[in-house]
């Protein structure tokens, strides 16, 4: 029997996939995207793992649901989607959702080149640039982003010690630079990057608490940020972010960015309006700027963050009709470990 019947744009954002569904969304419960992305997990997960997993997807698969706004002054909301489950923000996602949203009629903004979106994180602003039938790039004036934890030390069998940072861009990063054990990213494989990331994950997790201060349900490290020399000159610095259990990011990133200059920032090395361009591990770009300063206000007093904003680009290839048909063994995916 054919559970669900989606309509999707396929896309992507600096390389990175983005799959914009655009029909068969669950009816979600909650006031907030916050309330609505656990509705989600908890049961229409069937959904993400038939869209995202092979055979309809692959590890790096990810995508996104518009929804209608859950705040006053709002153009609309996005649920992310991915293999690894659904993220509180997603910048790649994003600008690729925006993008194909964009070009296809699905959104009409209150205001020409800006849009306000509520994601599960908060709320984003959205500027983009449009040439003819085309957005030509998105930028996105992310969420307040901060240096959770600073100079933690992991001992991780058979590589040897690692000095970490951990810092949040809408998700919870270890970043990892250059160091005795790790000579940087352009000096190791994907196949070693895939291979140490999930051990490094799991040793930050055990070691680190991390948990939103103003959202309980944003918690644990989900993504590796391991750094290293760009390949261009123009780049600032370059990035292999490592998500679900067997991805690379293709694009620089968008909270991995934030998060990045958010750490940048707390240590000095970035200020406030300071223009930040981030790399890819294929060599594509996000421009990443620091635009205000913040005290981001807990129940255990501030914190010191940033609020970033990351510019990039999408391009649209392709129209899919995804079935997901319970009949079929693989209706719910699978995951080649
Ligand atoms: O762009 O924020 C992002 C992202 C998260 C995971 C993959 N890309």
């Amino acid at each position: 029997m054919i559970k669900g019947t989606f309509f999707c744009f396929d896309a992507h954002t600096c390389g990175n996939p983005v799959r914009l569904v655009t029909s068969g969304h669950p009816n979600l419960k909650g006031k907030t995207m916050s309330d609505k992305r656990l509705d989600f997990m908890e049961n229409y997960d069937w959904i993400r793992q038939g869209l995202m997993f092979e055979p309809r997807g692959h590890d790096m698969m990810s995508g996104a649901f518009l929804y209608p706004p859950c705040s006053k002054g709002s153009d609309a909301s996005i649920l992310f989607i991915e293999t690894s489950g659904c993220l509180p923000m997603c910048g790649h996602g994003t600008i690729g959702a925006i993008t194909a949203a964009l070009e296809n009629g699905l959104l009409t903004p209150q205001i020409q080149g800006k849009l306000t979106i509520d994601v599960p994180a908060g709320q984003i602003s959205v500027e983009y640039q449009q040439q003819d039938e085309k957005i030509t790039a998105v930028k996105i004036f992310n969420v307040a982003s901060y240096l959770a934890h600073r100079d933690v030390m992991l001992t991780i069998p058979v590589l040897g010690c690692l000095k970490v940072d951990v810092s949040y861009g809408g998700n919870f990063y270890v970043i990892v630079e250059p160091q005795e054990n790790f000579p940087g990213i352009d000096q190791w494989s994907s196949e070693k990057i895939l291979h140490w990331s999930s051990i490094v994950r799991n040793a930050a997790n055990k070691a680190l608490t991390c948990i939103h201060p103003n959202d309980a349900s944003v918690n644990g490290i989900s993504h590796v940020l391991w750094t290293g020399k760009p390949q261009t000159q123009d780049s600032d610095a370059a990035n292999a972010v490592f998500y679900g259990d067997k991805a690379i990011d293709r694009s620089p990133c968008g909270t991995g960015t934030s998060a990045r200059m958010a750490q940048l920032y707390a240590r000095g090395e970035l200020k406030l309006g300071d223009r930040f361009v981030h790399e890819s591990y294929i060599g594509s770009q996000f421009v990443g700027k620091i635009e205000q300063v913040i005290e981001l206000h807990s129940a255990t007093g501030n914190i010191p963050a940033i609020m970033p904003s990351i510019e990039g680009w999408a391009r649209v290839f392709g129209k899919n009709c995804i079935t997901i048909d319970d009949d079929d063994p693989y209706a719910f995916g699978f995951v080649v470990k």
